[in-house]
């Protein structure tokens, strides 16, 4: 018997154990703070308590319940333990769900029409053919690749910015950190869909904001880790960036004093984007658990030498 630990500081995890009994009734269970999970070979996790792994002997596999891993991995003994996320088509769609609600807020200019609405004013913003918005997404993964697969019949012009070069049809990719200022400088609406890592800590900077054209927007789905929110605030304010959604945060919930509640052209939202389905985290868990019994290789294990 296998037993699985579902490990979280900030949530409780039991509504995972019907459905990972669903998916393979042989498995034992035990949810944070109970101290059989200290036994187990496997954990499934968001928000690991912390030094967690290190109190677990047996634990062979580490199973983010997300398609993100940092908050599974940071500040955490993994002594070489394999990490493993989520992939899912339907966590893809309901991303390129939100970042195309996203893109057309800002090139339908629904800001100002909103904006407009709450002065009472009849004001027709001028509108403009997709082709005349760059939408540029920072990350090419699962995520941010799905998108570029997208966006372009629309009609958008697209960018992409990778780690790595790769060509995509309707696409132009700009890789690596000599890519990264080209690509600013050609982008309208900004899409940042990268993981946390020490390289990507902090991305979303003045630095990053001066590099974008004047009047240009972002919409943040990444960690909210990636934000410099004073910057933020700062290019908002002096009228260099023209709104902004955020998804994502570095506290959440966000605390009800943080002036981006209320700062004008931003729109807050509730780490919402996407999320799977839990039957379907259930069934990749339970999934990866069989291919540990059988020592096969792993679905979706994450590169720890990357960090994602
Ligand atoms: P992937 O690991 O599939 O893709 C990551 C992409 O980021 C890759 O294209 C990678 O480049 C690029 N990248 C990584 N590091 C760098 C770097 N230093 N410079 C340039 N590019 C870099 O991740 P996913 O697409 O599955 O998910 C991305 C993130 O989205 C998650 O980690 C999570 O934080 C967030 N997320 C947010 C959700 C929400 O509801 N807000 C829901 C789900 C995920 P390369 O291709 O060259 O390796
Ligand atoms: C994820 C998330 O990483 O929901 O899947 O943020």
């Amino acid at each position: 018997m296998t037993t699985v630990a579902l490990l979280s500081r900030s949530a409780d995890l039991d509504f995972l154990r019907p459905l990972l009994l669903a998916a393979d009734p042989t498995l034992d269970i035990a949810t944070w703070p109970d101290p059989r999970c200290l036994d187990a070979e496997v954990a499934a996790c968001w928000q690991s308590p912390p030094d967690i792994y290190a109190r677990m002997p047996n634990l062979k596999l580490v199973h983010s319940i997300a398609a993100g891993v940092d908050n599974v991995v940071a500040g955490q003994d993994l002594r070489g333990l394999p990490v493993c996320r989520v992939v899912d088509p339907l966590l893809a769609d309901g991303m390129l769900q939100f970042v195309l609600w996203g893109v057309l807020h800002f090139h339908r200019k629904l800001d100002q029409a909103m904006a407009s609405q709450r002065q009472q004013q009849w004001k027709r913003p001028l509108q403009t053919p997709a082709s005349s918005c760059r939408v540029g997404l920072m990350g090419l993964g699962e995520l941010g690749g799905h998108i570029a697969s997208y966006l372009p019949s629309l009609g958008y012009a697209v960018s992409g910015w990778a780690r790595s070069a790769r060509e995509l049809p309707g696409v132009t990719v700009f890789s690596g950190e000599a890519g990264l200022q080209p690509f600013l400088a050609q982008t309208d609406v900004l899409v940042c869909l990268l993981p946390l890592t020490p390289e990507t800590r902090g991305i979303l900077n003045a630095r990053t904001f001066a590099a974008l054209p004047r009047g240009s927007t972002l919409i943040h789905c990444g960690r909210g880790e990636h934000l410099v929110e004073a910057d933020l605030l700062a290019a908002l304010d002096s009228g260099h960036l023209r709104g902004a959604v955020i998804d994502v945060f570095e506290q959440e919930p966000l605390p009800a004093d943080n002036p981006l509640w209320t700062a004008p052209g931003v729109v807050v939202t509730p780490h919402m984007a996407t999320m799977a389905a839990f039957d379907v985290v259930a069934s990749q868990i339970a999934r990866n658990v069989a291919q540990l019994r059988a020592g096969a290789p792993l679905f979706n294990q994450v590169d720890m030498a990357r960090g994602y």
